[in-house]
């Protein structure tokens, strides 16, 4: 039955592929803004609140920047100065944060509620300035509660020196070859793949405060803010349930997975031990599947280049996603921005807030290739799809699409699939660690238990980084040596190497994509059971010399836990203290952020900074006499 699956979902995508609904990617993305470097190079959005379906179903209430989902990228070049203004014409308020943007120098721009601004109230506006000082793809998106999912995200690019190392030349000796493939990269396509529901964020947190649940069951995966919702036939979804599935639903019933592929609710073995109180949610949020069509993204290519480059994008709200494309192998040559040893693979997993960047070589037959995004996680059934369209396409790939896909809709291997290896996404030039740490902080997520809901969380194992402490006083505007230290507020000082053992609990625990706000961590290594020691030095006298990695390790912004599946996993970080300001370390997926699992990283105390007159006392970073001419933004009290 996979195989009549496949080609029904074929039929969807010759169908999608034909109509006139599907969109280009191209025709999305505006002409470039900028093109030079060192420049002052200035945005303005506004953000609306709009109904929309991104899949053919019922509209829902959704956010447009500047009048579209997802947002305008902002293409900029080394060294530029940025002025991103935005205007909040929402009904809630909203900060934008600009994931990956080390903010140097410039804490105030980082955009998180509670740290570094207030929120932006409704019909208020805000101007954050930060500098481009690495390339690579980013983007900027809402950190406000769970409020990405419901639309407010876009691709930031930045173009590196014209004469920088890059890292083909380890992919090929063929200098023409290595030619295309710089300009390949100098033309990339951005494509977010994210989960997505038909309730907005804040009615999903509700559905868990009612159903006492945390929240896992999307009704589609989108690429570009395209998609359709797939509903399978029970037989379908009977073959597609992973026997490990089959294990941990044994205890309700029926004991199935539901019509949308989600593993129940109310598994005490998922969820803990908390009563549940499914029936208040509406059926459609975990249940019923009803079936719809959208437009489907394109990615157009040209085979006389030689080379095409992909970067892809997790905003998504809780579902962690990997990916095949049809016929063809692809180089990771970039990780979260930064260049790495490329590897050629067939599968890309991305977390929640992360971004690999691919080099496909353009030597098949000029057709229509499926890009297909899955699900990684076991609870629940789902992909989306996209097509890499040749230039002088003759039509979709092949009479005999199983021939070419990698994976099936659950996200199962066909063939032998090579995947990305993050635990060797060695940094490209190298830059080590420093070989020891000054400081080590411990973490273990978990879900605080009863009293609190299932949807609680923490990452201190002590305490919920409650929401409520988004709309304090921003922690940077406080004085750092008179702020108390606490398992959520930990102090660092100037040029401090930090260590970040971060632990699950097992016997069952999900992969948590961290995300660190400001400059990147080394992960030096992961393992399983217990962190006993108390520094990784000591932990590395003990372990086996492959634990742990100090001379090309991964350097990135984002970092996922190993699953737990019976013993505890641990995984260490170490960064160097380089900008001090507060700076958030969380779980990028939206339901356990707005749950709690995070805490502040209050960086170089011992030279905190001062806050420039057009951001303190609740300024938005504009100045007054600006204002007073234009007459249209809240002045800053001088
Ligand atoms: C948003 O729209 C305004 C008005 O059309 C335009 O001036 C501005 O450049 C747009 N911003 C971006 C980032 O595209
Ligand atoms: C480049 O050529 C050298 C010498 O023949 C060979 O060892 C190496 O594997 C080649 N590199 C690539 C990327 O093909
Ligand atoms: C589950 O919680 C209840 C309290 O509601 C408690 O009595 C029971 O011991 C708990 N069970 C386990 C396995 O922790
Ligand atoms: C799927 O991948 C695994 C591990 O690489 C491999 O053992 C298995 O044979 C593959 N399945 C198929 C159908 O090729
Ligand atoms: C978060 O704060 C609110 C308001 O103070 C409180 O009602 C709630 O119990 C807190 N949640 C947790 C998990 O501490
Ligand atoms: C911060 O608090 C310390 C200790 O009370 C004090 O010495 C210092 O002057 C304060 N700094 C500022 C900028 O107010
Ligand atoms: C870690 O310590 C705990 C408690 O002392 C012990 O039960 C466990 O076996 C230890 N684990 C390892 C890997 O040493
Ligand atoms: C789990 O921990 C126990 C005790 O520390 C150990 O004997 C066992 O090998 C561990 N299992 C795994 C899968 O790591
Ligand atoms: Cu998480």
């Amino acid at each position: 039955m996979a195989l009549s699956r496949l080609i029904t979902l074929f039929f969807f995508l010759s169908l999608a592929i034909f109509s006139s609904a599907a969109p280009s990617a191209s025709s999305l993305i505006p002409s470039p803004l900028n093109k030079r470097g060192g420049d002052t190079v200035k945005f303005e959005v506004t953000l609306t609140w709009e109904d929309h379906s991104p899949n053919g179903g019922t509209p829902r209430k959704m956010i447009f920047t500047n009048g579209t989902f997802p947002g305008p990228p902002l293409k900029l070049t080394v060294g530029d100065s940025v002025e991103f203004l935005v205007h909040n014409e929402l009904p809630d308020p909203t900060t934008i944060h600009f994931h990956g943007i080390v903010q140097q120098g410039t804490p105030w721009s980082d955009g998180v509620p509670g740290l570094t601004q207030k929120g932006i109230a409704p019909g208020d506006s805000y101007l954050y300035k930060w500098t481009a000082d690495a390339a690579g793809v980013y983007f900027y998106h809402s950190h406000y509660r769970s409020q990405i999912m419901d639309g407010l995200y876009g691709a930031i690019i930045i173009s590196p020196p014209s004469e920088s190392d890059k890292p083909f030349s380890l992919i090929s000796n063929d200098t023409a070859a290595v030619e295309a493939m710089s300009e390949a990269d100098d033309n990339l396509q951005t494509i977010f793949i994210s989960d997505y529901n038909k309730y907005t964020a804040a009615e999903l947190h509700e559905q868990e405060q009612s159903a006492n649940i945390d929240f896992a069951c999307a009704d589609s995966i989108l690429l570009n803010g395209m998609g359709s919702q797939y509903c399978l036939s029970r037989g379908e979804l009977t073959a597609y349930t992973n026997p490990k599935v089959s294990a941990l639903i044994a205890s309700v019933s029926p004991s199935q997975i539901t019509d949308k592929g989600c593993l129940p609710p109310n598994l005490p073995a998922t969820q803990g031990n908390f009563t549940f109180d499914i029936d208040s949610i509406p059926s459609d949020a975990y249940f019923d599947c009803t079936p719809s069509s959208g437009p489907m993204a394109t990615f157009d290519v040209d085979p006389s280049q030689g080379w095409a480059a992909l970067t892809f994008i997790n905003p998504g709200g809780f579902e962690i996603l990997k990916l095949t494309i049809d016929s063809h192998k692809m180089w990771v040559y970039a990780v979260d921005g930064g260049y790495v040893v490329p590897q050629l693979v067939d599968q890309v997993t991305v977390n929640n807030g992360d971004r690999y960047s691919v080099l496909i070589e353009l030597n098949q037959a000029p057709a229509q290739y499926s890009i297909r995004v899955s699900n990684s996680g076991l609870n629940q059934v789902i992909s989306g799809f996209g097509v890499l369209n040749y230039k002088g396409s003759y039509g979709p790939a092949s009479e005999d699409p199983n021939a070419l896909a990698g994976m099936n809709f659950a996200g199962v291997n066909l063939t032998t699939l090579v995947p990305f290896n993050d635990n060797k996404a060695a940094p490209y030039p190298p830059s080590p660690p420093a070989a020891t740490s000054d400081v080590t902080y411990k973490f273990t997520i978990k879900k605080l238990g009863q009293p609190y809901g299932a949807y609680d969380w923490t990452l201190s194992g002590i305490d919920t980084f409650n929401v409520t402490l988004e709309d304090v006083d921003p922690l940077l505007y406080q004085n750092a040596s008179t702020l108390e230290s606490t398992d959520l507020v930990l102090k660092t000082n100037m040029g401090q190497w930090v260590d970040l053992i971060v632990q699950t609990q097992g016997p069952l625990a999900q992969p948590h994509p961290m995300h660190k706000h400001s400059n990147k961590a080394y992960v030096l290594g992961k393992g399983t059971g217990t962190f006993n020691w108390s520094t990784v030095a000591e932990a590395a006298a003990v372990l086996p010399p492959s634990t742990f990695n100090f001379v090309n390790p991964p350097f990135r912004d984002g970092y996922t836990t190993t699953p737990a599946e019976q013993n505890s996993t641990w995984m260490a970080l170490r960064y160097e203290v380089v900008n001090p300001g507060a700076f958030l370390f969380h779980c990028h997926m939206q339901t356990h952020m707005a749950g709690g699992m995070a805490v502040a990283l209050l960086d170089g105390v011992d030279e905190w900074p001062e806050i420039p007159t057009e951001y303190a006392n609740g300024g938005n970073g504009v100045k007054y006499s600006k204002l007073k001419k234009k007459g249209k933004l809240r002045p800053t009290e001088e």
